[in-house]
């Protein structure tokens, strides 16, 4: 599933109960097509959490450094939660649309895989 994010965008959505003699088109060839209708309301996007896992091996300072060039935190945000996350075991980065969120969550996996840290970064729903 894709969230596009963009609450301008018009859903054609299916009618549920429509059934194949509801849609026949009538030129006796039997082809059958989907009743739909455009929703009005437009849907606000689903914000996701990006967390981060401790873990006993990556260091603190790359988890700093993490926080900093990926989340645009300055240096005492950053080691704040930093110490968070090593304490409590988890930690919230940012809330993001779904493809932010995702995107962040896989350029932090690569850089510390590069890095050959076991650093997880992970999403969940707000
Ligand atoms: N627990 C790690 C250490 O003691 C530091 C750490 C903090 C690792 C936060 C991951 O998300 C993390 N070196």
């Amino acid at each position: 599933m894709t969230f596009d994010g963009n609450p301008l965008r018009t859903e054609r959505q299916t009618i549920r109960g429509a059934g194949p003699g509801d849609d026949e088109g009538g030129d006796g060839k039997g082809q059958i097509g989907l009743a739909t209708r455009t929703r009005t309301k437009p849907k606000k996007p689903s914000q996701f959490k990006v967390l981060m896992l401790n873990d006993d091996y990556t260091p603190m300072e790359f988890v700093v450094i993490v926080l900093k060039r990926f989340f645009q935190m300055d240096m005492e945000q950053a080691t704040r939660v930093m110490l968070h996350v090593h304490q409590r075991g988890v930690g919230v980065c940012g809330i993001f649309p779904y493809e932010i969120a995702e995107t962040k969550v896989n350029q932090v996996m690569d850089f510390a895989r590069q890095n050959q840290h076991p650093l997880q970064c992970t999403l969940e729903k707000a």
